[in-house]
């Protein structure tokens, strides 16, 4: 539990250094745009400008790349990712979800599955996913409505989705992908206890 309350406040620091960020890019914006605007009659001034510009252009690439390099491993993504405590095989079908616990040795064609699981509050589950026919989206929605996470879900290929239930309840799975028509009621349950 600590470790998930940790991560989550890891998340809304990175949220909050990217809202300020924004903010920044904003206010460059609204910089040039400001100066473009009072340099337009002064020929002399826009020839100073363009003079220095190739400078903050490349101050603000060093800067970024800089920030990038010392924050990126602080990412809460690779920890998510050491060991799953639980592992799931998930197959879309027009208009399914089939999901079975553990790593299946089957086909997307030939694995059989059901469109509810339980699994356990506070592991890390690996969600192993693909499809047998079309791409869809496996999107996981919790009881309000907001989807907590989601990826593709694509022919031939399985794709590797971490997620830790931090609370009890259950959850809906819903395709995000537009896949045919009875794709607005292609739904699954996951039971967390
Ligand atoms: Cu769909």
């Amino acid at each position: 539990m600590g470790q998930i309350t940790a991560l989550l406040a890891l998340q809304n620091l990175a949220g909050l250094i990217s809202l300020a960020g924004a903010l920044a890019v904003v206010l460059v914006i609204i910089f040039l745009i400001a100066t473009s605007s009072k340099s337009a009659g002064k020929p002399c001034k826009k020839h100073t400008i363009l003079k220095i510009k190739p400078i903050y252009f490349w101050g603000i690439i060093f800067v970024l790349a800089v920030v990038i390099f010392l924050s990126i491993r602080y990412l809460s993504y690779p920890r998510l990712q050491d060991k799953a405590d639980e592992v799931v095989t998930v197959v879309g079908i027009q208009w399914d979800w089939q999901m079975a616990n553990g790593i299946s040795d089957k086909s997307a064609h030939e694995f059989v599955g059901k469109n509810e699981i339980l699994l356990p509050v506070n592991k890390k589950i690996k969600f192993i996913i693909t499809s047998d026919d079309v791409t869809h989206s496996f999107s996981i929605y919790n009881n309000k409505g907001v989807l907590l996470t989601q990826t593709q879900a694509i022919p031939q290929y399985r794709n590797e989705l971490f997620y830790i239930f931090s609370q009890k309840g259950d959850y809906t799975i819903l395709c995000l992908e537009y896949c045919g028509l009875v794709h607005p009621f292609m739904s699954g349950i996951i039971h967390v206890e």
